[in-house]
């Protein structure tokens, strides 16, 4: 597999020399100025190509190019947008760059409630707390009809926490789910918002009325306009799995499971129409069997994240170890390396270690945690190398 990074661009305190130092081969980018919706140009996207190969790195995985989510809904503005996204396809493919990630998760990209989480050896991982997310569901949002979403114990310790909860503790909530793990990746939620919850509450109304399956025919329609484009540049589209894998907040999500994407091969069925197989967010849900996931779709991946977490029945579930874990990464290295050899891969979700705490990384994108993940598997990718050369 090659050895990529997620690097947010020339303002990322995280250099390109940092990189290059620790064994990264690949950088994971995407023009982070670039406004949802607006054309990426070929001179912007060769500019930040160049920039990446002067220092002997190169730039293998657009994430993301994102998906406005007016395509998402379906609104009214649908086609023009679809038009950009085609010209912005065809310039990557002009550049060179084949392989783009993208998701398709209406309103909220992924979901943690505790992005410092503290473990017993003094690091810090992200946390999903289902009872806590149950609270900003019901009390925050005061979405109609959330409570019916989750059980009548579920409901009590909702409304338990509801009697404890700190004003101080309902705005890190706020912050933590809406501002500090989407701003940096959804545009939706970019910039200085001063009314969070309104602004959500406002984004969760277009989706009215948008069930599992109409939510599939758009996605069909995007892809049915879009792949042409990619088969004829030789780019190849990857959609992002959902985090976590299952609907939430009365919205519809499609990329959680087998099943899911098993339809959204078939529903246009080209080579160029693919998955980025994240072992984490696939592995968060109780339903998912990561390998036999990696078993059935290696063919179809183009790019893989690899991070694992551990869940538990009670809807709870937080980054684990790279070597351990639901997400079973040596054999998913093990697989993909013998399915479909040299992948780009990056870590995810690195922990909060050491120096890292002093600085202001983006959530899941610590330095050193993710330098100490990098050299696990980069570990487990030699033992896999040096089995498969035996055989
Ligand atoms: C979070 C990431 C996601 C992912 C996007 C891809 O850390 O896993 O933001 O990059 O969903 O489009």
């Amino acid at each position: 597999m090659e050895k990529t990074w997620r690097w947010f661009g020339k303002k990322d305190e995280i250099t390109l020399d940092m990189l290059r130092q620790i064994g990264v081969e690949g950088i994971v980018t995407a023009l982070h100025d670039v406004p949802n919706g607006e054309i990426w140009t070929f001179e912007a996207i060769t500019d930040l190509k160049n920039y990446i190969e002067s220092y002997g790195l190169r730039w293998s995985v657009v994430e993301s190019l994102p998906v406005s989510e007016s395509i998402k809904y379906a609104g009214t503005d649908r086609e023009r947008l679809l038009e950009n996204y085609k010209i912005s396809l065809s310039n990557l493919g002009k550049a060179g760059i084949k392989t783009v990630c993208y998701n398709f998760m209406p309103v909220i990209d992924w979901i943690r409630t505790d992005l410092n989480r503290k473990m017993a050896d003094g690091t810090y991982t992200l946390y999903f707390d289902k009872i806590r997310f149950a609270y900003f569901d019901c009390y925050i949002l005061n979405r109609t009809d959330a409570f019916k979403d989750y059980t009548a114990e579920e409901m009590e310790q909702v409304n338990e926490l509801n009697k404890t909860i700190t004003d101080a503790e309902k705005n890190e909530l706020i912050n933590t789910i809406i501002v500090k793990t989407q701003g940096f990746v959804n545009e939706n939620f970019k910039g200085d918002i001063q009314k969070p919850v309104e602004l959500f509450n406002q984004l969760l109304a277009l989706y009215k009325g948008i069930d599992k399956t109409q939510l599939r025919e758009n996605l069909k329609y995007f892809l049915q306009n879009v792949i042409p484009t990619a088969e004829e540049y030789g780019v190849n589209l990857c959609i992002h799995p959902d985090d976590p894998p299952y609907a939430v907040l009365g919205l519809p999500r499609i990329v959680s499971g087998a099943e899911d994407i098993e339809w959204l091969l078939k529903a246009v069925d080209s080579p160029n129409n693919g998955l980025t197989f994240c072992a984490g967010s696939l592995s968060s849900g109780l339903h998912n069997d990561v390998p036999e996931l990696a078993r059935q779709f290696s063919k179809r991946t183009h790019f893989v994240h690899l991070r694992s977490t551990d869940a538990t029945t009670d809807g709870n579930f937080m980054e684990a170890s790279h070597l351990g874990g639901r997400g079973h990464l040596i054999e998913l290295v093990r697989i993909f390396e013998r399915e479909n050899p040299g992948l780009p891969m990056r870590v995810d979700h690195g922990k909060l270690m050491l120096d890292d705490v002093h600085k202001s990384y983006n959530p899941g994108y610590s330095f050193l945690g993710r330098m100490y993940a990098l050299a696990q598997v980069s570990g487990i990718m030699a033992t896999v190398a040096d089995e498969i050369n035996r055989t």
